[in-house]
């Protein structure tokens, strides 16, 4: 690298976000509405925290890749709090191009809403170019009108080589790099918008970050969704820092690297229970080991291990027991009942008939479903027998 070059190197900092879904229901995680509104808080605590990092770093601009709201129409509230927390970042210019959730439909809070000066709603139809107020940087974009979900506008970005540095911004799927999980919406190739003369392509829509960069022309970077909705966005959520090193020699250099910056983590863990062991006790061990506050964690705890029946009880104290420690549990039952000899061996018994012909019926069972009603049924009539009582129904029936 001569010295020139080196001198001459200049920098773009952009922060760049999508996918955060504001307002969302989190009904489908079966919270109550306490939880829900927790969660959606916690949104907004991420929207902040990102746009604090925006003005401290300090970013030359702020790339939002749609779906920056749930819906198609938000509370009047929320878009305020939007409008409000985005003026207070002013000068620093913010770019949003609607995603197929948020629509720039004549109802959404992008046609509604009073934006400030320093912000660029990007409209469906037509590629808009904006040109930075300062510095020699182009920003290409658009919207999602809510119907059209064919993608065909990336076949028309058209970006001319005139000194400036090319930002693409828009929602869609680059085919080669969907997730497994997510909808096709918009497809496109990289190929379609990988031009010599754009830099870095800004998208929203894959959940789970993705970084593009083939044939060393234009980066294509996907951050995520910043927080997670559900256990499918498990793990850590990132915003992406975008660092584009430019001069008027060569290309631009396109460096991405992602912030991790959930309030609220979505995490998956196992937890084995023993004969004789409290479930509490593995709730205890499990919390220590783990590195984060777990009282700001969701956490899908899959109980595995061999038990006698009836298995619910062991089931019920690892909820109880988890949801003391944590933000919110979802407790998955593959624990493997202990059958046959070992509990009712030789028995000339009510007990054991009964034990028998349930283990006939989930051996008969059809599906998977069936068989853990079938399972349940039998832990239930095992419990009532043993203490003359009928147990109470929890939260475990697998069919509530
Ligand atoms: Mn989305």
């Amino acid at each position: 690298m001569c010295y020139k070059q080196y001198c001459t190197m200049k920098r773009i900092r952009i922060l760049h976000t999508a996918d955060l879904h504001l307002d969302a229901s989190f009904a489908a995680l079966g919270v109550n509405g306490r939880t829900g509104n927790e969660l959606r808080r916690a949104q907004r605590h991420v929207f902040t925290r990102m746009l604090e990092r925006a003005r401290d770093w300090p970013a030359d601009l702020v790339l939002i890749a749609g779906d920056l709201f749930d819906n198609a129409t938000t509370r009047d509230e929320t878009a305020a709090f939007v409008a409000d927390a985005l003026e207070q970042l002013a000068p620093i210019p913010v770019y949003i191009a609607p995603g197929n959730r948020d629509p720039y439909t004549q109802d959404s809070p992008y046609a509604l809403s009073l934006w400030p000066d320093n912000v660029t709603v990007f409209e469906p139809g037509n590629w808009q170019r904006i040109d930075h107020a300062v510095l020699p940087l182009a920003i290409h974009g658009i919207g999602c009108d809510g119907s059209d979900d064919s993608g065909a506008w990336f076949n028309e970005l058209r970006v001319e080589a005139d000194g400036r540095v090319h930002l693409a911004l828009a929602h869609g799927t680059e085919r080669a790099h969907q997730p497994p999980d997510s909808k096709c919406f918009a497809p496109f190739d990289a190929a379609a918008i990988a031009h010599d003369n754009l830099a870095y392509a800004a998208l929203g829509h894959f959940h789970t970050g993705v970084i593009v960069a083939e044939n060393d022309t234009t980066v294509i970077g996907y951050p995520g969704s910043p927080q997670g909705r559900s256990f499918k966005e498990h793990g850590k959520r990132s915003f992406l820092e975008v660092v584009i090193e430019h001069n008027d020699v060569g290309a631009p250099k396109v460096q991405t690297t992602p912030i991790s910056c959930a309030h609220i983590l979505f995490e998956r863990y196992t937890c084995a229970l023993k004969v004789g062991q409290d479930p509490q006790q593995a709730v205890e061990q499990l919390a220590k080991s783990i590195d984060g506050d777990p009282a700001q964690m969701a956490v899908h705890l899959r109980a595995i291990g061999v038990l006698p029946p009836p298995i619910y009880p062991y089931i019920d104290a690892l909820h109880a027991a988890a949801q003391s420690h944590f933000f919110h549990v979802e407790v998955e039952n593959a624990v493997e009942a202990l059958e046959g000899p070992p509990l009712f061996a030789g028995q000339r018994t009510c007990l054991s008939q009964f034990n028998e012909m349930m283990a006939a019926r989930m051996a008969d069972a059809t599906d998977a479903e069936t068989g853990r009603f079938e399972a349940y049924a039998r832990d239930l009539g095992l419990k009532a027998c043993r203490s003359n009582a009928l147990p109470k129904h929890t939260a475990t029936d697998p069919l509530s």
